[in-house]
């Protein structure tokens, strides 16, 4: 479509509510202002594409050309036997659990993908291939190195003849850890290498029910194998299936992810930033990169403090350039350099209608085709960077993106955009919002700073959950929904929960919500917290919700769990502990496989909006309550963020219950012989 056919079909279309479809203000604000602009957007295009029933209850199938067959549930339920079936047969159920770990597929393939593009990048950095990244934070390397088996000194003939220990160089070892680490993606047989981090009980209990993932390319592929017409026509078997393709994403394919590009680009630590749109600056240059690879917006930190690229900034009339992030991308640079974010998902083509946005570099994932449209309409420069991730729609430009020639195509990009700053068509709106925040929560800084200076530990966190200032720990994650009020859900469960003493663990767009309500900073615990977990931050000088980074980070919120585990206490598993996690706003298939790997590492595990099972009782009864028996942790389904909030506290104190700590709080101080006894027990 050209520009002037897109503002005539604005004119007509639906007007969306702007304070029906966002608690945000800033969000508000330009929906208005799109309006005015006559330029469409996802809020009001919900207006009148209305979701299919039948594939909102998860029943269609078309995975062969004698369907679709749509199996929605009859109006009036069902009575007696559910007779309903495709033309092959297909139960509901079968159909149901296809079309859910199809989904789980697609998520691991998108989180591993990106984890295999790092691991190739890291490799290129530790054979010294590029010179644009570099082995940065050697102690992880250690880390990682241990947990791979990679040895990290060998044994030398000394001067006297005596064999002596001597560390490997730092290289070597990293090219041993990218090499067993870039093997994991095509392994046959076995098992995937970082699973081997989860609580013992847990990968027994997986060894036991046959779901350890041998490969991670091998187990997506396996559902594609099995969902194929005619194979798997057991939603239990399908559901295995999922369970070690989930598996294989969050403790294979996003973990290497995440500890590998910790390496190359340093574990987070607490830093301070900023966000939503009001991050942009008029009189300066505003790039925007959006999507979900460090690899690439890592350089164009670089690039844009160039001073020569500052030097033609200048030259165009700009006081200087502003970075600004959008989704996943931005919590891994606003962890890292604390550069600002712009917003979450659903403000991504709102970004655009400020009007001063000078080019939106893209790469993959949550990236709407729709922002070409919108960029045409102004006249921000839209660039796609990634082979995988091209866009017809709209006046886009490729600039490819190469880890070998890293830093060149980074200047490239940050130039198109400098040249482009002249192009403002009309004066910019910037909305004023934007709220400090405090970000970068690594299970490794958790560890620090709740276990104090000297000895890094979680036993303090365990010790407060024990006495039961903490109640609990929830991971509340993913993505906004269309579907639903932008950031509205994520609000209320996330405060509930505060309220309620439970601390919040955060990534993804969820962490963008709550940074812009101000609920990532230390001030916000007297505000919305219990006394108990108020006591807790202000003693130690955290923000109540802790975030710990982009949705393929979600693997240090299991790996925190562990760790919980191992500080001992609080029982033998996760399953033992008193978590939930949740997702209050969901929509990618990213979030399936997240909430899933949640649920079979022994969590129970929320979601909002919907979900696609409603169709097929049978399957929904053995996702929601069936699980819990096998994994120790299970799906549910609760649209309204209150009863949400309310279902994951209730499910937190079954836990503590079970473990005896429902007595009251503060009723014994635990020293060390109690939690001998504890765990003992
Ligand atoms: Ni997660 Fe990040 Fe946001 Fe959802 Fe998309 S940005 S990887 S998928 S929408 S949380
Ligand atoms: Fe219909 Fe079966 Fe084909 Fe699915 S696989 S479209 S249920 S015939």
């Amino acid at each position: 479509m050209a520009a002037d056919e897109i503002k005539a079909k604005a004119k007509t279309a639906k007007k969306a509510d702007p304070y029906a479809a966002s608690v945000d203000p800033a969000t508000q604000q330009m929906i208005i202002k799109a309006h005015n602009d006559e330029v469409e957007t996802i809020f009001d295009r919900a207006l009148t594409l209305k979701p299919c029933n039948i594939g909102e209850q998860g029943t269609c199938c078309k995975n062969c050309s004698q369907g679709p067959c749509r199996l929605p549930l009859p109006k009036k339920g069902i009575e007696g036997k559910d007779t309903r079936m495709g033309l092959c047969g297909a139960t509901p159920e079968t159909i149901a659990a296809r079309n859910f770990i199809r989904m789980v597929a697609g998520g691991a393939a998108a989180h591993s993908d990106h984890g295999r593009g790092v691991a190739e990048t890291f490799l290129a950095a530790a054979r010294k291939e590029t010179d644009d990244y570099t082995i940065k934070d050697t102690e992880k390397l250690l880390e990682v190195a241990k947990y791979c088996n990679v040895p990290t000194s060998v044994m030398v003939e000394g001067e006297d003849g005596q064999k002596v220990q001597e560390d490997r160089d730092i290289y070597d070892i990293a090219t041993d850890v990218g090499e067993l680490a870039l093997a994991q993606w095509g392994q046959q047989e076995g098992e995937v290498v970082p699973v081997l981090q989860a609580p013992e009980a847990r990968i027994q209990l997986w060894r036991d029910l046959d779901v350890m993932p041998r490969g991670i390319d091998r187990e997506i592929v396996e559902i594609m194998h099995r969902t194929h017409m005619g194979v798997d026509q057991d939603y239990r078997n399908l559901i295995k299936q999922g369970s070690r393709a989930a598996i294989a994403d969050g403790w294979g394919g996003s973990m290497l992810a995440t500890d590998l590009q910790d390496i190359l680009f340093g574990t987070p630590y607490p830093v301070q930033g900023e966000i939503n749109l009001g991050v942009m600056k008029e009189d300066h240059v505003n790039v925007i990169v959006h999507g979900h690879e460090p690899l690439l917006s890592e350089m164009i930190v670089v690039a844009s403090q160039d001073p020569e690229l500052l030097k033609l900034a200048e030259e165009k009339g700009a006081k200087g350039i502003v970075l600004a992030g959008m989704c996943c991308t931005a919590n891994e640079i606003l962890m890292r350099h604390g550069l600002p974010i712009a917003g979450n998902y659903l403000q991504q083509e709102l970004a655009i209608v400020t009007g001063a946005v000078d080019a939106m570099v893209v790469d993959v994932q949550c990236i709407m085709e729709s922002v070409a449209n919108v960029a045409m309409c102004y006249h921000t420069k839209l660039i796609t960077t990634n082979p995988r991730a091209m866009i017809e729609s709209g006046e886009t430009i490729h600039i490819e993106f190469d880890e070998h020639s890293a830093l060149e195509d980074a200047k490239k990009i940050v130039r198109t955009a400098i040249e482009n700053f002249p192009n403002r068509r009309a004066q910019p709106i910037i909305p004023n919002e934007k709220e400090q925040m405090v970000v970068g929560f690594s299970q490794e800084a958790v560890k620090y700073h709740l276990g104090g200076t000297f000895r890094g530990s979680y036993v303090p966190l365990n010790d407060n959950i024990i006495n039961g200032r903490i109640r609990g720990i929830a991971g509340v994650v993913g993505c906004n929904n269309a579907r639903t009020t932008h950031d509205e859900g994520h609000l209320i469960v996330v405060k509930e929960l505060l309220k309620n003493d439970v601390i919040v663990l955060t990534t993804g767009c969820n962490a963008m919500a709550c940074g812009k309500a101000g609920l990532l900073t230390p001030e916000a615990a007297k505000v919305y917290c219990g006394a108990g977990l108020a006591e807790v931050c202000e003693t130690v000088g955290i923000p109540p919700v802790l975030h710990m980074g982009s949705c393929v980070d979600n693997s240090r919120i299991l790996l925190a769990a562990s760790e919980v585990v191992k500080a001992g206490g609080l029982g033998k598993d996760i399953s033992d502990l008193p978590v939930a996690g949740s997702a209050p706003e969901w929509m990618s298939e990213k979030a399936i496989s997240i909430g899933h790997y949640f649920v079979v590492s022994g969590v129970y595990t929320v979601f909002g909006v919907g979900l696609p099972v409603t169709g097929a009782p049978r399957f929904q009864k053995y996702l929601f309550e069936e699980l819990e028996d096998i994994y120790g942790g299970m799906w549910d389904l609760e649209v309204d963020p209150y009863e949400h909030a309310r279902k994951m506290i209730q499910h937190i104190d079954k836990k503590r219950k079970a473990l005896g700590l429902d007595k009251g709080k503060e009723r014994v101080l635990v020293d060390m012989a109690a939690r001998r006894e504890l765990d003992a027990a």
